[in-house]
């Protein structure tokens, strides 16, 4: 029997779970819940690590990565995008409108462009300032934690019980040129089986990408674990492979068909918000370390 509508999100982004949470129980399907819901911080320029307003490569240059997978297993998504806020829109647009799974670069923007989308300037006057600040030392070392401020990958159950995640930003601050993360990788980043739930990550991408995270905690659930199980095996995948892991955090949430959710991380700090029967809380993650 299908559940009451759910929303969860990476990190304490209350405003952003809370419009997918109120979508669905308008009886938005979950895919246009969680574009919704992801879009605010797309849109939020205070966010340094979404959309407008995110950090730059090291070079200067926002390039924002999405990505989209819907209850039917089909999937969209953008790399290394400039010039364009909402990028899991443009992902769903990729997904739903043209033969490709993804578009990169130049491509995916002129594509947007030609869609209807609207090229916007995203280096905010803050986020240069911060870049410049950087380029002193240009010191790259990625920072645990970004409250409240990260990337946002959200899941929602909605009530038909059908299950949809998106996944969008702008990447580690001062990452090379060209650098793309997990956040648009399907399998990486995020990744939907409607007949046994979702997964999505935050944090330092390439060590997701390496362990193929989302799929791995999907497949960990179609084989009889917990969400909460699943992801706390998954960042034990990365911890006992990795002794550098006391340098960078990665984060997972999940959830199942059964509206059973679960998130874990390496370092303390990470949160997620889980928006069910009206209400929307944040829910404080257990750490591999103390
Ligand atoms: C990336 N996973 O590009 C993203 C960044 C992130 O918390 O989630 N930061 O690697």
């Amino acid at each position: 029997a299908a559940q009451g509508p759910i929303a969860i999100c990476t990190w304490e982004f209350t405003q952003a779970n809370a419009t997918a949470g109120k979508l669905l129980d308008q009886g938005y399907n979950a895919l246009d819940a969680v574009i919704q819901g992801v879009a605010v911080e797309e849109e939020n320029i205070k966010n340094t690590t979404v959309g407008k307003g995110g950090s730059p490569d090291r070079e200067g240059n926002v390039t924002l990565d999405a990505c989209v997978m819907d209850h039917t297993g089909n999937c969209g998504a953008v790399m290394c995008v400039e010039d364009i806020t909402n990028v899991a829109a443009l992902a769903r647009k990729v997904m739903e409108d043209t033969p490709h799974v993804i578009l990169a670069g130049e491509g995916a923007k002129e594509y947007a462009l030609s869609s209807g989308f609207k090229a916007e300037n995203l280096l905010t006057e803050a986020s240069e300032k911060a870049w410049k600040e950087w380029l002193k030392e240009s010191k790259y070392q990625p920072i645990i934690n970004i409250e409240n401020h990260d990337t946002i990958g959200m899941l929602a159950l909605d009530a038909e019980g059908n299950i949809s995640g998106a996944c969008t930003t702008s990447g580690l601050a001062y990452k090379m040129k060209g650098r793309v993360g997990d956040s648009p990788i399907i399998g990486s980043g995020l990744f939907v089986d409607n007949a046994v739930g979702g997964a999505v990550a935050t944090g330092m991408g390439e060590e997701v990408i390496k362990t193929v995270g989302s799929f791995l905690i999907v497949e960990l659930m179609r084989n009889g674990m917990s969400p909460q199980e699943a992801c706390e095996e998954a960042v034990r995948r990365i911890v006992t492979t990795n002794p550098n892991h006391v340098n960078f955090q990665v984060a997972y949430i999940a959830i199942n068909k059964k509206g059973e959710t679960g998130c874990y991380c390496i370092h303390p700090g990470f949160k997620m918000m889980k928006y069910e029967n009206g209400t929307n809380n944040p829910i404080v993650a257990g750490s591999h370390l103390q």
